[in-house]
């Protein structure tokens, strides 16, 4: 049977999102260093790292945000510098000193397919790289480079990104309460989200008054996407995350899950859901495709 008709707003959407995607391969192909640089096993292993797999959803949220009120500023590799950023922590996140898992995108992690060293200072380079891009793409414009600059160095700093994995991370095997998971899920996941949105706020001609907005529905667009990726794990659809699921009961990690059972973790899904889409509803501008991909993220534990 053939399948039913796409309404044109999905059509749209596909059409749209794989606009971006496309714009984000591209960009990373041209930001980073050619993978024959010396030393060639690092920068292969870099790339092998960011390319194919990924969802993209950090830059795509970013140029998705700056499109709201888009300026004559690139914000491709703004873009480019989020997904490597994202990407260094997925590489650390993996290492044996960590979680210690051997799939990552579908594919072996870097660790596995090159070796520990290799895979550590791949993430220690992808680290250093989104803001060399930065610096390199827009220092001519100072303000602009501090504030994209700030607002991922806050986004992944010990305060943020590493304060939420250090008490994930000590959180193993003991029980914590919904308050100590809220703390990790804002900072270790959420705070990126965040940050995406806020970057495309600064890259675009978006009046100041949109950030603080933007960063609040980045934090519920976290959130949200977080307890959905606790629910995929714990009922192991492995085909849509790309990697091993159980593994967070396995390790006596705290989850969404874990916390509030599924139903209610699916229902906090929703209504992080709901309020991140009605909060970009209620921009001045045609949010279609912004709202369009919130709700396919909480169309994943459908
Ligand atoms: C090692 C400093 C350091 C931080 C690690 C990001 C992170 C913190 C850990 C990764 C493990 C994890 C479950 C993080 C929560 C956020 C999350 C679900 C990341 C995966 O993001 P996706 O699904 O990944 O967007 P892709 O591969 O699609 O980019």
């Amino acid at each position: 049977m053939p399948p039913p008709p796409a309404s044109p707003e999905s059509t749209a959407f596909t059409r749209a999102h794989r606009n971006y995607l496309a714009r984000v391969e591209a960009g990373i192909d041209t930001w980073l260093p050619a993978a024959d640089a010396r030393p060639p096993r690092l920068h292969q292993a870099m790339r092998y790292a960011v390319s194919a797999g990924g969802k993209r959803l950090r830059p795509v949220l970013l140029l998705a945000f700056y499109d709201l009120y888009p300026s004559e500023v690139d914000p491709l590799p703004a873009a480019v510098a989020l997904e490597c950023l994202h990407t260094y922590s997925l590489v650390h996140d993996d290492l044996p000193c960590m979680d210690d898992s051997d799939l990552r995108r579908g594919r072996l992690t870097c660790h596995r397919e090159f070796d520990e060293v290799t895979a550590l200072l791949a993430g220690d380079a992808l680290l250093t790289e989104s803001f060399r891009i930065l610096g390199q793409a827009y220092g001519d414009e100072p303000v602009r480079c501090t504030a994209l600059v700030r607002e991922l160095a806050d986004a992944a700093g010990s305060c943020k990104l590493i304060a939420g994995q250090v008490e994930d991370t000590l959180g193993e095997g003991q029980i914590l309460d919904a308050n100590a998971v809220h703390f990790i899920h804002s900072n270790k996941t959420a705070a990126l989200f965040s940050a995406a949105l806020a970057m495309g706020v600064h890259l675009s001609e978006a009046p100041p008054k949109c950030l603080g907005r933007a960063r609040e529905i980045g934090n519920k667009i976290g959130l949200a996407f977080q307890i959905v990726d606790d629910i995929l794990d714990a009922t192991g659809r492995a085909e849509i995350v790309g990697k091993a699921t159980g593994a967070d009961h396995a390790r006596g990690k705290n989850t969404a899950v874990s916390i509030h059972g599924l139903d209610a973790a699916r229902a906090f899904a929703r209504q992080l859901s709901r309020e991140a889409r009605e909060s970009c509803a209620a921009w001045d501008a045609d949010t279609t495709f912004l709202t369009t991909l919130i709700r396919s993220l909480e169309d994943r534990i459908r």
